[in-house]
């Protein structure tokens, strides 16, 4: 397999050569998956309705009319893919916490069943020697929360609280890694900005509130995990993108600098400096009317790492009347759209690390969708193969350049709801057939575990 970018680093993982890379004994390398992109089970054991059940249910919200109520069904066959995992040699695995399982009105008693069953599949992953890594909110509010506002009230960062209190003082240290929430930048944007996703209102600045209070969520959490004192790490995911501009010209660089700062600084700036970019004058009058005295002190809360989900990178350029636009894609792109672009990764982390470290770094999603099909029991995908691979050899480089990168999770384990896309975005490392939940490891997998286990650690 031929790296465009950096050949000869692929030999160092013994795809062309014999020579084995050498990562650090701790560093993790995983897989991630998400609650409603997997568990199905949707009405069972108690679990109450959440804002995804809802809008996957409005008519053109979602294509073909998915929803995720059966999903992987993972709920029931976790232990067969807890077993896959093992299989493939990893040593860590990202899941997230069902919120409307735990708690079916968002609050009020804990619904021991729900609980239970992230219990076994704790127990499960310890039984088999990986590491649980829980992320508290991938996107799945419970309805009754949305039906008082959502995210648009300062309430549901209190009520998360209760929720991630409840869920350290239940799982505290058999859960080596919690992540908060995962790319508030898509709840907040997303759900309420344009009205991609869940629960699907459309106001750019209402958007912004969603933003603040999702960050005071974080910040609430994050008090009540240092208050139990527990030996795990915390932490938050962010999507982020690095802008590129599209020329040298100053209105260009200036064009990617606010692109820049919608994707990326309005959550790292807060988070790692204590307050919002002071060059977005409309990002700040907009969110002016709900952020209050000593919410900036919760929000930059020293956090153990900062999880990172990198896919893609933007060429960006000015759109003459002072705003942006984005360039197409400018080289090969997956089943998404989504350019390939490893070095990014590279950039990215390179500059996250400069600007915000020092902080231990994690990779929690990387990966790609394509158009895969079984043949003959097999599933050939040799251009996820070819993403992933790029992909790492840019994790070794940064290693190298002394950015303190702690782990990296292959996102997904399983093909699943690719939210509007329903089932028709293939991101997994295993195949699933969705009629007959049969599981198939691709190639992309056999390549990660004879990947893991040439690794030379230490
Ligand atoms: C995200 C989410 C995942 C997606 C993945 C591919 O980054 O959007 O964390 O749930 O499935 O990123 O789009």
């Amino acid at each position: 397999m031929q790296c465009i970018c950096c050949p000869t680093r692929l030999e160092k993982y013994g795809v062309e050569g014999d020579d084995t890379v050498n990562f650090p004994k701790d560093f993790k390398w995983g897989t991630a998956t998400a609650s409603y992109q997997i568990e199905g089970a949707a009405h069972e054991d108690g679990r109450g309705e959440s804002i995804w059940d809802r809008f996957s249910r409005t008519p053109g919200k979602v294509l073909n009319g998915h929803t995720g109520d059966v999903a992987c069904n993972h709920y029931h066959l976790y232990k067969e893919d807890v077993a896959i995992m093992k299989e493939l040699g990893v040593d860590s695995y990202r899941f997230s916490i069902a919120w409307p399982r735990i708690y079916p009105n968002g609050t009020g008693q804990i619904n021991r069943k729900g609980l239970d069953f992230y219990k076994r599949l704790v127990e499960e992953l310890l039984e088999k020697g990986i590491e649980p890594a829980a992320t508290l909110y991938h996107w799945d509010l419970p309805q009754a929360l949305e039906d008082k506002g959502g995210w648009l009230k300062r309430d549901t960062a209190r009520y998360f609280q209760d929720y991630a209190a409840a869920m350290f003082r239940e799982l505290g240290d058999t859960v080596k890694q919690w992540i908060t929430l995962n790319e508030p930048w898509c709840s907040a944007f997303l759900g309420y900005g344009n009205g991609v996703h869940a629960p699907g209102k459309s106001d750019f600045n209402s958007h912004l509130h969603a933003a603040h209070h999702l960050l005071l969520a974080h910040g609430l959490a994050l008090q009540a995990y240092r208050e139990l004192n527990l030996k795990s790490e915390v932490g938050i995911t962010l999507n982020l993108a690095p802008q590129y501009p599209a020329s040298d010209s100053a209105q260009d660089q200036a064009a990617a600098r606010k692109a820049d700062g919608f994707q990326n600084r309005w959550y790292l700036d807060p988070l790692f400096r204590g307050f919002y970019p002071q060059d977005m004058p409309e990002f700040l009058a907009a969110v002016a009317p709900v952020i209050q005295p000593g919410d900036f002190d919760l929000i930059s809360g020293a956090v153990d790492f900062l999880g990172i989900n990198y896919y893609s990178r933007s060429v960006v350029r000015s759109d003459g009347q002072g705003g942006y636009e984005a360039l197409p894609p400018q080289g090969p792109v997956t089943h998404m759209g989504w350019e390939v672009y490893p070095q990014g990764l590279y950039d990215l982390l390179v500059r996250v690390h400069e600007d915000y470290g020092p902080i231990p770094l994690y990779i929690t999603e990387n990966g790609a969708a394509y158009p895969d099909q079984v043949e003959q029991g097999r599933v050939h995908d040799p251009e996820r193969t070819a993403y992933l691979q790029q992909h790492f050899a840019q994790a070794t480089k940064l290693i190298e350049a002394g950015v303190p990168l702690k782990g990296f999770y292959v996102w997904s384990l399983l093909d699943n709801f690719e939210w509007a896309f329903g089932y028709e975005r293939r991101f997994g490392i295993v195949y699933v057939d969705f009629e007959t939940q049969e599981r198939i490891i691709k190639d992309s997998g056999r390549w990660y575990q004879s990947f893991l286990k040439g690794l030379a650690r230490g």
